[in-house]
């Protein structure tokens, strides 16, 4: 077998010279190597050898197999290679005609304020966390201190998944805010924690210019020992200082959310008419932000925390009005109804 091997390999290689078009080609490759080739029957061949002819005849098989490949590809580059120039010899080519501009696209104003968020928290040492849009009914809202039958639940409507009931936290929602993931970091990875969690939420409820059924907000949460709000005053004055690039100051109101204790929302005094009071900020000279406060006893329990020892805040804004509010939109729903007409202009 192995003269028939070096045997074929040398007639190949003489009619390879031969072969002067791509169909001549197409022939000699069947000829050895298609399903009835005279290479395939000796490839076919080298299972009825002794096992110590095998492998010894099998190396060469290939090796002699992979080399008159390469001379049949050389070949192949040769001739269409020649093809070609013959074909711009022949015909006119103008080469000054200017090319078709590929359309370019660009990130969506959403993803671009979510990156530069992103990149100042980073600078001020909190990692970015991710979590699950589809959410069990526990982590969406029994972890976070509201039971089924609290009134809070009222405050976030949401969509249930059908059928996809989770056997240890219950139904399956649509995440309707980013504050689940506040348990799950807690619970991988412990105290002390500095993370943001930017993430797609879900809401049942009517659209208008300011509210959409999904929308993106920015989770925050701190913990470690000796936390209080001035802390969360200090980062969320420099964040905003640093987002838009002149001096921001922040104030606490009282605020309700079952899963901090005590409560607030917190306002940025208005950069439009530097806090002198105009449309945007309705005269008050503030804008509302965000909810936030010290996290509930209940919820560093259900994350694993020992509240003793260890305490913090957390905080959620909507990323969505804050693109509003940087690019003056009138209307929530122009940033996910995919006009480019509309997404152009970022
Ligand atoms: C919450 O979702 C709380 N999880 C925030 C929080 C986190 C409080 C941690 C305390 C501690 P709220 O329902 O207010 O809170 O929503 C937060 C922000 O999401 C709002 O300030 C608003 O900017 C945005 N938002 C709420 N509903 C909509 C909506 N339908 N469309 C667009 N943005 C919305």
């Amino acid at each position: 077998m192995k003269q028939e091997i070096e045997k074929l390999e040398k007639a190949v290689l003489e009619e390879l010279k031969k072969v002067s078009s791509t169909g001549g080609l197409k022939e000699l490759e069947v000829k050895y190597f298609g399903r009835k080739g005279e290479f395939t029957a000796i490839l076919k061949g080298l299972k009825d050898l002794s096992a110590s002819e095998k492998p010894v005849l099998g190396k060469l098989a290939n090796i002699t197999k992979v080399k008159l490949e390469k001379a049949i590809e050389a070949q192949r580059h040769k001739l269409e290679g020649s093809a070609l120039e013959k074909e711009l010899d022949t015909e006119f080519f103008d080469t000054s005609i200017p090319g078709k501009t590929p359309q370019m696209g660009h990130i969506h104003p959403l993803s671009q304020v979510q990156e530069e968020v992103e990149r100042i928290f980073s600078q001020m040492g909190f990692a970015i966390m991710d979590g699950p849009e589809i959410e069990s009914e526990y982590y969406n809202f029994e972890g976070l201190n509201i039971p089924a039958d609290h009134p809070a639940r009222d405050m976030q409507d949401t969509f249930f998944i059908q059928d996809k009931d989770d056997p240890k936290h219950g139904h399956m929602v649509l995440r309707t805010h980013t504050s689940p993931v506040q348990i799950r970091t807690m619970e991988k990875y412990g105290a002390p924690l500095r993370v943001i969690i930017p993430g797609r939420v879900f809401r049942y409820e009517a659209t208008d210019a300011s509210h959409d059924t999904t929308f993106y907000q920015v989770e925050g949460l701190l913990l470690d020992k000796e936390i209080s709000l001035s802390h969360l005053k200090g980062v969320m004055a420099e964040f905003l200082t640093r987002l838009f690039g002149a001096p921001v100051k922040v104030r606490f109101r009282p605020g309700y959310f079952p899963f901090v204790e005590p409560g607030l929302e917190l306002d940025f005094s208005c950069l439009i008419c530097n806090a002198k009071g105009c449309k945007v900020c309705k005269n008050t000279g503030w804008i509302e932000f965000m909810g936030a406060g010290m996290v509930h006893e209940n919820v560093l329990k259900a994350g694993g925390i020992d509240s003793k020892k260890y305490q913090g805040w957390a905080f959620g804004f909507g990323l969505t009005r804050l693109v509003m509010m940087r690019h003056a939109v009138s209307d929530i729903r122009l940033l996910t109804n995919g006009d480019l007409r509309f997404i152009k202009q970022f």
